[in-house]
C-alpha cells in the first residue's frame, strides 16, 4: 500500500538513532561518508531497526549537503542503496525516508546564509533523494522555522515526496529562535507538510506536555522522536537516563493521546523501538480531526484569531503619509522599523506591511521590508498589496503564517491569489467587491463573501483560514452604505462562520474631527463582532475605545488591563500620540536602539552623543548597560537569539562610530609594544575584546587580533612567533573559561615570561587568580595600566 494512504490512518513506526549506533564504532570520518566507505555497517543498522518493527527507516544523510560534501550524489545514492538493501532483505513493506537535518549554517539575520541559498542547498539534496528512490523526506532537528520553511519549499517545488517535519524544543518549550509549538504548527500546517512534530533535544517525558498541546491544535498527523531521556556524563561518556522500558511507556501514553508516528532520536537503539512497537502496535490509532482554530504567526509568536479582537497597525503604508513616502524613496529602512516598534509598544498585535508606491519597485521593497521587520519584531505581519507578484514575493521570504491582504470576489483576483494562499499557507482576507463593484446592501455583500469562501474551498483553502472584510465606506459620501457595513459584518460572521476584518479609518474621510467618527464606528464594529481591526494604534482615542470595549465584552476581567494601562496617565483627550507606552524601563536613545536592534540609528545616536560625552562613558553607560538588559532578558526567556543578535549588531555599529571618532582624535605616536588579543576557543563573543583592542590601539599599542573562538594552539604559536610579552584573553561564558585556563597553561608552558591579562563579564579578580592569569581587567580602560606596567610606557 502506498505510504500516503497510511499517513494519518495507521500508527507508523520510525527507526531510532543512527548517530548513536555509528558512534559505537569510533569512526573519525563524518557519518555520511560511511555510506560509501562502510556500507555494510549502515545496512546492518537499518536491518536491526526493521527487525525491531520500524515501518520507515531514515537514510544516513543527516548533514548531506553540497556545501559540506563534493560527492553529494554519491553519498545520497549510496545511502539509499544501503537502506534498500536492508528493506529487500527483510521482505517487509518498509519505506525509506531521506533524512535531512538543518544545513549547519544559520540563516540571516541569525547568520550569513540567505533564505534563497538555503533553499538551493535543500533543493539539491531533495532532488537526489527522489532520483534514487526515497519514499519521503524527514526534515529533522530544525530549530529555526525559517530554515524549515526554506527546506519545505525546496522539497515541494522540486519533488513529489511527502514531507514529515520535526523541530527541536528546549526545556522552556521553545526552539532556539524562540518559537513555541503552536508557532511551529501554524507554519508547518500552512505550508502543507504531511506530518509534523518534535524530535531530539529532550526525552519523552519532557516533550509530553508539548505533544498534548500540538495534538489539540494540529489537524495533520503528529510525529514524535524524543531522545532516550536526558543526557548525563558517566565516565566521560554521554549516556541517556531512560531505559527502553521507561521510554516506550511514555511513547505509549503519547500514542494513546493521538501521536501517530513514533520513533527515537539520540540514545535510542533498536531495543527502544522494539519495545515501543510492542506497546503501541495494537493500539487503535486516534483518528485525525479538523481543528477549527485560526492561527497566524511570526517566527517566534503565534496568534489565535477570534478569541478577542486584535489590532493590526496600519502605519507601514505610504498612502497619505508624506514622511513615509520620502523614507521609502530614500530607502530609509529605519523609519519603517521605528514604525514597527512604536506600533507594537502602543498595543498592535499584527503589523500591516504595504509598499504600494508607484515610484518604487514594490516587489523589491516589500521583500526588504518584510525581512527587516521580522529581524527586529516578533509580531506577525499582514502582507498587503493589490499585486499578486508582490504578495508572492513577500510570502516567500516571510518567516511564519501571515495574514494576506487581500483577494476580492473578482474571478481574476481569486484565480491569482488562492493558489498562493494554498501554497504558502496563510489566512487570506476576502474583500466583498467583485466585477460589479462594492454592493450597496448587506445582503449583496454577504453573497460576495459566500462566493469568495466557496471558491477558496475549491482551491483547498479551509474556511478557518478566510477572513472577510465587509469594507468600510466613507460616511460623508455614502452614509447609508457605510452603515450597511455593520449589518454586513454581523451577518457574514454569523451566517458564514468566518472571522471579520475592517480598515476602520476610511469611514471618516472628508469630514472634520475624524477621530470621533472613527472611534464611534470602531466601537459599533467591535460590537457587531469585528475580529481584526486595522487602525492606527498610536491614536489614543482608538486604543482607548478598544480597551474600553474589552471591558464591556467581558474580555478584561476586573478592568485589569484598562487600569494598568491608564492609571498613571492623564485622561485621554485625543491627539495622535502614543500614551500606552509605559516608561517602566527608561533608556537613553542609544540604549533603546541597541535593545531594539536598530543598527543605523544606533550609529547616528552615537555620533550625536560623542559631541558631549567621552567615548568610554558611552561604552559603559549606554552600550554595556543595553547589552546587559538584553542579556538578562535572554536569560529569563523574554528575548530570544534573533533579538540578541540584532542588539549585538547595533552595539557594533555604535562602536564603529566611537572607533571612527577615536581614530580621528588619536595622535599617531611610536608604537609602545605588541599585544596579542583573542576571545578563547568555543566563545564567539567579541564585542568586549574589540573595545579593548580599540582602546589599546588608541593608546599606541600594536594589537595582533586573533579574533574569536581561537584555538589554544593559535594563541600559543602567535605568542611564540611574535615574541609577545602580553597576551589578552576574553571569555564571556561559564563554559568557555575552562578554555581560558587551558590557554593560559599552554602559553605559560612555552613562554613562561609572557604575561597574561584576562577579562570578560563572566570573570572576576579571584577567578582570574585561580586560573593563573597575571592580571584581571574589569573593563577595557583597566587594560591600559596593565599594558603600561608591562611595557613601561
Ligand atoms: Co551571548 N551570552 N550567547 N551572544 N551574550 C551571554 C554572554 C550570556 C551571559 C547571556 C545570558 O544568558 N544572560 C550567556 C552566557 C551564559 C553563561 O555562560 N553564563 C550567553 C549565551 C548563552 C550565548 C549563546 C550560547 C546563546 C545561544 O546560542 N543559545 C551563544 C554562544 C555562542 C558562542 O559563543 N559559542 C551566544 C551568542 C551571542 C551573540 C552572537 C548573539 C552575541 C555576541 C555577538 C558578538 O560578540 N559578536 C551575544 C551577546 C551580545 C551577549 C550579551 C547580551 C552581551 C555580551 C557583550 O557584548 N557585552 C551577553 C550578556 C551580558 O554580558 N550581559 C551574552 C558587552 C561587552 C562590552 O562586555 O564582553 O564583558 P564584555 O566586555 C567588557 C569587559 O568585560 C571587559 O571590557 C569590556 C568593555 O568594558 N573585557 C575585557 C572583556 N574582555 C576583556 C579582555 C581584556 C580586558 C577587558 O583583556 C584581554
Amino acid at each position: 500500500m502506498s505510504l500516503q494512504r497510511k499517513i494519518g490512518k495507521e500508527i507508523l513506526f520510525f527507526d531510532g538513532a543512527m548517530g548513536s549506533m555509528i558512534q559505537k564504532h569510533n569512526f573519525t570520518v563524518p557519518p555520511e561518508i560511511l555510506n560509501i566507505s562502510n556500507p555494510q555497517i549502515i545496512t546492518d543498522i537499518h536491518e536491526k531497526y526493521i527487525e525491531a518493527g520500524s515501518d520507515i527507516i531514515s537514510t544516513n544523510t543527516f548533514g548531506a549537503y553540497s556545501h559540506k560534501f563534493g560527492n553529494l550524489e554519491q553519498i545520497i545514492s549510496r545511502a539509499i542503496i544501503n537502506a534498500k538493501a536492508a528493506v529487500l532483505k527483510s521482505k517487509k513493506e518498509v519505506y525509506i525516508a531521506l533524512d535531512m537535518g538543518p544545513s549547519g549554517k544559520l540563516l540571516k539575520p541569525l547568520g550569513d546564509l540567505e533564505f534563497s541559498d538555503a533553499y538551493e542547498i535543500f533543493k539539491e539534496t531533495a532532488i537526489l533523494g527522489e532520483k534514487y528512490g526515497a519514499d519521503l523526506v524527514i526534515l529533522e532537528t530544525f530549530s529555526d522555522t525559517y530554515e524549515a520553511k526554506a527546506a519545505i519549499l525546496a522539497i515541494k517545488e522540486n519533488t513529489n515526496l511527502p514531507i514529515f517535519c520535526t523541530m527541536t524544543f528546549d526545556e522552556n518549550q521553545k526552539t532556539l529562535t524562540g518559537g513555541d509549538v503552536l508557532t511551529m504548527v501554524s507554519l508547518l500546517e500552512g505550508l502543507g507538510v504531511d506530518a509534523l512534530g518534535i524530535n531530539c533535544g529532550l526525552g519523552p517525558k519532557q516533550i509530553e506536555p508539548m505533544v498534548k498541546e500540538i495534538l489539540k491544535y494540529s489537524s495533520i498527523p503528529v510525529m514524535i522522536q524524543p531522545n532516550a531521556g536526558l543526557p548525563k556524563s558517566v565516565n566521560g561518556k554521554t549516556v541517556y537516563d531512560l531505559d527502553a522500558e521507561e521510554f516506550s511507556e511514555s511513547m505509549k501514553r503519547m500514542c494513546m493521546e493521538g501521536a501517530l508516528i513514533l520513533g527515537g532520536c539520540c540514545g535510542t537503539t533498536p531495543e527502544y523501538i522494539q519495545k515501543t512497537v510492542e506497546k503501541c502496535k495494537l493500539l487503535t490509532p486516534v483518528s485525525l480531526s479538523e481543528k477549527e482554530y485560526t492561527f497566524i504567526s511570526s517566527g517566534s509568536r503565534h496568534l489565535l484569531l477570534g478569541r478577542e479582537p486584535l489590532i493590526i497597525g496600519e502605519r507601514i503604508n505610504p498612502t497619505g503619509k508624506k514622511k513615509l513616502k520620502e523614507a521609502l524613496i530614500n530607502k530609509d529602512m529605519d523609519m519603517i522599523l521605528q514604525e514597527a516598534i512604536d506600533q507594537k509598544e502602543a498595543g498592535a498585535h499584527i503589523l500591516d506591511v504595504n509598499m504600494g508606491l508607484p515610484e518604487i519597485n514594490e516587489v523589491e521593497y516589500i521583500v526588504d521590508s518584510v525581512k527587516a521587520i521580522q529581524a527586529i519584531s516578533d509580531l506577525p505581519l499582514q502582507i498587503d498589496s493589490s499585486t499578486p507578484e508582490v504578495i508572492e514575493a513577500a510570502l516567500r521570504v516571510y518567516n511564519g503564517k501571515p495574514l494576506i491582504n487581500s483577494v476580492s470576489g473578482k474571478k481574476e483576483s481569486m484565480e491569482k491569489i488562492f493558489p498562493l494562499v494554498k501554497k504558502y499557507g496563510g489566512v487570506v482576507i476576502g474583500l466583498v467587491i467583485d466585477e460589479n463593484g462594492i454592493p450597496e446592501t448587506a445582503e449583496a455583500r454577504y453573497d460576495v463573501a459566500k462566493k469568495i469562501i466557496d471558491t477558496a474551498e475549491e482551491y483547498g483553502i479551509k474556511r478557518k483560514n478566510i477572513v472577510i472584510d465587509p469594507l468600510t465606506l466613507t460616511v460623508s459620501a455614502q452614509q447609508k452604505e457605510a452603515i450597511e457595513t455593520l449589518t454586513a459584518l454581523r451577518n457574514i460572521k454569523q451566517g458564514l462562520n468566518v472571522k471579520t476584518i475592517l480598515g476602520v479609518s476610511n469611514v471618516s474621510f472628508g469630514i472634520p474631527n475624524r477621530q470621533s467618527v472613527n472611534s464611534t464606528f470602531f466601537a459599533l464594529a467591535l460590537q457587531a463582532g469585528l475580529d481584526l481591526c486595522i487602525i492606527n494604534p498610536l491614536s489614543d482615542l482608538m486604543m482607548g475605545t478598544y480597551r474600553a470595549y474589552k471591558i464591556f465584552a467581558g474580555l478584561d476581567e476586573n478592568c485589569r488591563e484598562y487600569i494598568s494601562c491608564y492609571s498613571d496617565k492623564a485622561i485621554v483627550t485625543d491627539t495622535v500620540k502614543n500614551t500606552s507606552r509605559k516608561a517602566s524601563v527608561s533608556f537613553s536613545p542609544l540604549e533603546e536602539c541597541v535593545v531594539k536592534g536598530l543598527k543605523d540609528i544606533a550609529y547616528i545616536e552615537t555620533k550625536k552623543l560623542l559631541e558631549t560625552t567621552e567615548p568610554f562613558d558611552i561604552i559603559n553607560s549606554h552600550i554595556v548597560t543595553a547589552l546587559d538588559y538584553v542579556g538578562s532578558n535572554f536569560e529569563t526567556g523574554k528575548m530570544f537569539l534573533p533579538q540578541l543578535i540584532m542588539s549585538a549588531e547595533s552595539a557594533k555599529r555604535s562602536f564603529d562610530a566611537i572607533k571612527e571618532h577615536m581614530d580621528k582624535q588619536g595622535k599617531k605616536t611610536e608604537l609602545k609594544g605588541k599585544i596579542v588579543l583573542a576571545t578563547v576557543f568555543g566563545d564567539s563573543h567579541d564585542i568586549g575584546k574589540n573595545i579593548v583592542k580599540a582602546i589599546l590601539e588608541n593608546y599606541g599599542y600594536e594589537i595582533i587580533d586573533l579574533g574569536k573562538d581561537v584555538p589554544i594552539e593559535t594563541v600559543v604559536s602567535s605568542v611564540v612567533e611574535n615574541d609577545i610579552k602580553l597576551v589578552g584573553l576574553s571569555a564571556l561564558m561559564t563554559t568557555t573559561v575552562v578554555n581560558m585556563e587551558k590557554t593560559i597553561e599552554k602559553v605559560k608552558e612555552v613562554m613562561p615570561q609572557c604575561k597574561i591579562m584576562v577579562g570578560g563579564a563572566v570573570l572576576n579578580e579571584d577567578y582570574a587568580k585561580m586560573i593563573n592569569a597575571d592580571f584581571y581587567a574589569k573593563d577595557a580602560l583597566s587594560a591600559i595600566p596593565i599594558a603600561k606596567e608591562i611595557f613601561g610606557k
